[in-house]
């Protein structure tokens, strides 16, 4: 048996081995990165700084390593043999939930092609959503002569269903002019009532993926393509529990992870964000609870109530003021209107 994520500590603790709820794959895959190298390093450090985490999650109250994390390492050359290696894990572990670690983010249109259910038919509504935590748009058609460079991600997937982005920052003019034509691909630079409004939107079924550059390099520095501004750890956290409070994950990625043994910091905080999605999952998947964990914190305060609908005059005023707002911040936002 090889050692795994959160396995290899000496002290293994309560983990049951046996029911694997949940699996990680390790997709080492590094083809097509253009700047830093080195992503194909990724799943194991963080493997090796996962035996780090305490596994007791102190906010949501639950730990996911006792319902057993079985890591894998599936032999992989290509994005086909992805795909494969994908779609046996999810034959083999029917009832796990199921994530990967990769690797550079060319391998996640692999991996939505292996849990994506049937397409639906011409016109209906798509079945699958997709959840994009990235810096970047990954929408190129093309780069450096390849269609299927980590920088095309996102346009390779948007044909399994929407796609929601956040945390985006930097863009291509021509991925700027496709995402202006498109609704396939709704690109927030933050986390916002926008953001959130349209990942509620996606369909039940949605894939996560994460990509580390998404995050602040305040947060996570060591990443293939980094870029300034990004998201803070409390903000992710926010959007975790929204998709597992509001939606079905279907299974995840984190991806693009550039270790680096002088930044200790980025490997185990990468290593933490793994594992929190695995606590995100096992809070909202206990029997009864629907409630955000935010609110479980309330508790023994009394019960705010509902707030009173406002007399008319103050809903005028106050949808005047919010017309005025908008439009000052579209003016001022027109040069990059296509990131909302
Ligand atoms: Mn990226």
């Amino acid at each position: 048996m090889t050692l795994g994520f959160l396995e290899d500590k000496a002290d293994p603790g309560e983990i049951t081995l046996d029911k694997n709820r949940y699996v990680l794959g390790l997709i080492p895959y590094e083809e097509t990165t253009t700047y830093a190298k080195g992503v194909g390093k990724a799943p194991e450090a963080i493997v090796q700084a996962s035996s780090h985490v305490e596994l007791f999650d102190e906010v949501l109250e639950v730990d996911a390593s006792r319902h057993g994390i079985l890591t894998v390492r599936p032999p992989v050359t290509n994005l086909a043999s992805i795909t494969q290696a994908a779609k046996a894990l999810r034959e083999q572990f029917p009832d796990s939930f199921i994530g990967f670690v990769g690797g550079e983010h060319s391998i996640t249109p692999a991996l939505v092609e292996a849990f994506h259910p049937h397409p639906p038919a011409t016109g209906a509504k798509p079945n699958v959503g997709i959840v994009w935590i990235d810096a970047h748009a990954d929408m190129r058609k093309t780069f450096h002569g390849r269609a299927d460079n980590h920088a095309c991600a996102a346009h390779n997937s948007m044909r399994f269903g929407p796609i929601v982005q956040v945390g985006i920052r930097t863009l291509a003019e021509e991925e700027w002019t496709l995402l202006k034509k498109t609704d396939r691909v709704r690109a927030h630079r933050g986390w916002n009532k926008k953001a959130r409004a349209d990942l509620l939107a996606l369909p039940k079924d949605v894939y996560l993926t994460i990509d580390f550059d998404g995050f602040s390099p305040e947060v996570i520095r060591a990443v293939g393509t980094p870029e300034p501004g990004g998201l803070y750890w409390q903000e992710v956290m926010d959007i975790l529990d929204t998709v597992f409070r509001h939606k079905r994950v279907i299974a995840f990625d984190a991806v693009e992870l550039c270790p680096n043994d002088a930044d200790i910091a980025s490997s185990f905080i990468a290593a933490r964000l793994v594992y929190k999605v695995l606590n995100y999952h096992a809070y909202y998947a206990t029997a009864g609870r629907k409630k955000s964990h935010r609110s479980t914190k309330t508790t023994g305060r009394k019960a705010r109530r509902a707030p009173r609908k406002p007399k008319r005059r103050t809903r005028v005023a106050r949808a005047a003021r919010s017309r005025r707002r908008t439009k000052t911040r579209s003016s001022r936002l027109r040069a990059t209107s296509s990131v909302r």
